[in-house]
């Protein structure tokens, strides 16, 4: 039996093209800054960003690590949403290795108010209190269930942010899915952050890889803190040649995933024992509450029948389209759903 895999957008394979762009790939050592595929890809992924400057890392995780490192130094505060995947799920990094203190401010759909932002601020003649040194904003939302910030509600985190002198990091792991959903380049949802992550292996379709982009300044020092953590790669050009392929043919395909997931989850509120709102589906994420079963109920009995989900904790179930699921797997799907909710 072949599983329906909704876990994750990054279990996508690569692409044909993608194989094909490996093989043929100018190679380099990158750490010499003498890759010339790995170096197009930067220079794409800036312009195409509106931004001076790009750096190339093997994950997300490592690319909003060099951010925040960037952006304070230890003692220093930063300030997140509460269900942030960098607050949630990167292993506390900024402060095992920045000594940086994250601040979570919990919020409903996953975008901070400008007021939550403002009244978050650490004076800064208090010797007593760590200062605050920038805003990290997350977009799409992940454990929101791929929340779309829009340009209003960046802008106004980006308004309170500079006139307090805050640094403002984007966790955009899928903002081509946030450009995609508002019809927008990705470039005018950049404008409104300093840096910016974004990932070539989630949606995208690539085997690995991340992007940050931002100042030159900024990104010359993000460098320094990847040659320490490890992540300087040699020939990473068989990585980037993916990232081109992608960023070349692979973001306009996004609006399918948008589209299965908002049928998944018009299916799934005709099921009952789920509690869902499917106008909340605008990008690639469908989050679900069995209400009669368990979260890990529902995940495992879906598991059995062929259907892979995630058990997100406090009773939600995560469904992500992608690359690899059209309409047969999300019928499919849903026939599962149905059978589990009845048995
Ligand atoms: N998210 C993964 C898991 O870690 C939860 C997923 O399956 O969604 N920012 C955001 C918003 C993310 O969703 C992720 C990955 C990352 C950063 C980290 O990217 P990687 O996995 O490349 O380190």
């Amino acid at each position: 039996m072949i599983a329906i895999d909704l876990r994750s957008d990054t279990v996508t394979l690569p692409t044909d093209a993608m194989r094909e762009a490996m093989r043929t790939a100018d190679l380099g050592d990158d750490v010499y800054g003498e890759d010339p595929t790995v170096n197009r890809l930067e220079a794409v992924a800036a312009s195409r960003l509106g931004k001076e400057a790009a750096v190339l890392v093997p994950t997300g995780t490592m690319a909003n690590l060099l951010a925040l490192l960037v952006h304070a130094r230890a003692g220093q505060e930063v300030i997140v949403e509460a269900d942030s995947h960098i607050f949630v799920n990167e292993a506390a990094g900024a402060s095992v290795v920045g000594g940086i203190q994250l601040r979570p401010l919990p919020t409903v759909r996953g975008v901070l108010e400008p007021h939550q932002v403002a009244g978050a601020l650490r004076p800064r003649d208090d010797s007593h209190q760590p200062t605050s040194a920038a805003v990290a904003i997350e977009n799409t939302h992940n454990r929101k269930g791929g929340v779309v910030w829009s340009p209003a509600e960046l802008a106004a985190i980006a308004s309170v942010a500079r006139a307090s002198g805050l640094g403002v990091h984007m966790d955009g792991a899928r903002l081509f899915n946030a450009a995609v959903a508002l019809g927008v380049e990705a470039g005018r949802l950049a404008a409104h952050a300093d840096t910016v992550s974004f990932c070539l292996s989630k949606g995208l379709g690539c085997p690995v890889g991340s992007l940050l982009v931002g100042p030159t300044e900024q990104i010359v020092q993000a460098r320094r803190w990847r040659k320490m953590l490890g992540g300087g790669m040699r020939q990473a050009g068989v990585i980037a040649a993916c990232g081109l392929v992608a960023l070349d043919t692979m973001v306009e395909r996004l609006a399918d995933d948008h589209r299965h997931a908002r049928t998944l989850a018009l299916g799934l509120a005709e099921l009952p024992g789920v509690t869902i709102d499917p106008d909340a589906v605008t990008t690639n994420i469908v989050c679900l509450r069995p209400t009669r079963l368990s979260a890990a109920t529902f995940v495992a009995a879906a598991e059995a029948r062929g259907l892979l989900c995630l058990d997100e904790g406090q009773g939600v179930v995560r469904l992500v389209t992608h690359l690899g699921i059209g309409p047969t797997e999300i019928e499919r799907g849903l026939e599962i759903a149905e059978a589990v909710l009845a048995a």
